[in-house]
């Protein structure tokens, strides 16, 4: 996968040469480019930013220098599968979730424009669009000063979704919020040693009856859900919670 970072802060991005994400880089699953969008301004200041108009408090991004960072980095309209796919953040974009790391995690290339300050100039989006697919993305319902840290936070979501990238594929399907665990949250789960300051790791753990194991875990998750993220239970759902409540 080939992913194109562009900001005002490249060394922001500097991290995912750490870790499980620097060592697929390392090994060509990710090729990443983080280009300052400075290169495309064309005045001694550099200048990115200007003053609304309409007026209020603050500054926007100037259309010029994405548009020209974004000819350069697709110098043709490509709006196929295989063709890039632009992540614009931005607070007031789709909410980011495990739904739509798997479906970036299927792109050949990915690119992510970074805002600053009030945010970019309302042009860019629709002109982007008229050369590729593109999706407006947010982490969640709070204000950053920036889309760096969403950017670090969507890339390693993403790739740690490649192929190869994570060590046993299975803990893929077994984690909190991914489609084979019913978009849920995650059972508990305990190690070694079997009792702990008073605390003991559920007997059914040691039954080694993987039937009961499977239905204990499943309960959990249900439990666990419908107490915190009652959101994420799918309507057909309810009923079977509703069992595993009065079961608990
Ligand atoms: Cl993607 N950008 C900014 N500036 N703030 C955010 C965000 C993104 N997601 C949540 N808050």
């Amino acid at each position: 996968m080939q992913l194109d970072v562009v900001t005002l802060f490249p060394d922001y991005l500097e991290p995912l040469r750490l870790s499980l994400v620097g060592r697929a880089i390392e090994r060509g699953t990710v090729r990443l480019a983080v280009h300052d969008l400075r290169d495309w301004t064309h005045d001694r200041h550099r200048t990115v930013d200007d003053t609304p108009y309409g007026g209020g408090a603050g500054m926007v991004m100037r259309p010029e220098p994405w548009g020209e960072c974004l000819d350069t980095l697709v110098p043709e309209p490509a709006h196929d599968t295989g063709g890039p796919r632009l992540v614009v953040f931005t607070p007031s974009g789709r909410r980011f979730d495990q739904r739509l790391a798997d479906e970036l995690a299927g792109e050949d290339r990915l690119i992510l424009a970074c805002g600053r300050y009030e945010g970019i100039d309302a042009r860019v989006v629709p002109y982007a669009r008229t050369r590729m697919r593109v999706d407006e993305v947010s982490l969640g319902d709070y204000v950053l000063n920036g889309g760096e840290a969403a950017a670090l936070v969507v890339i390693e979501a993403v790739v740690r979704l490649l192929p190869g990238v994570i060590g046993n594929p299975e803990s893929l399907a077994e984690e909190s919020h991914s489609a084979g665990h019913d978009h849920l949250l995650e059972y508990p789960i305990y190690t070694k040693p079997p009792s702990w300051r008073g605390l003991d790791v559920p007997e059914v753990l040691f039954s080694g009856h993987h039937g009961q194991i499977a239905a204990w875990r499943r309960d959990r998750a249900l439990e666990l859900t419908a107490e915190r993220r009652p959101d994420l239970l799918p309507d057909d759902r309810r009923g079977e919670f509703a069992i595993a409540a009065a079961v608990a």
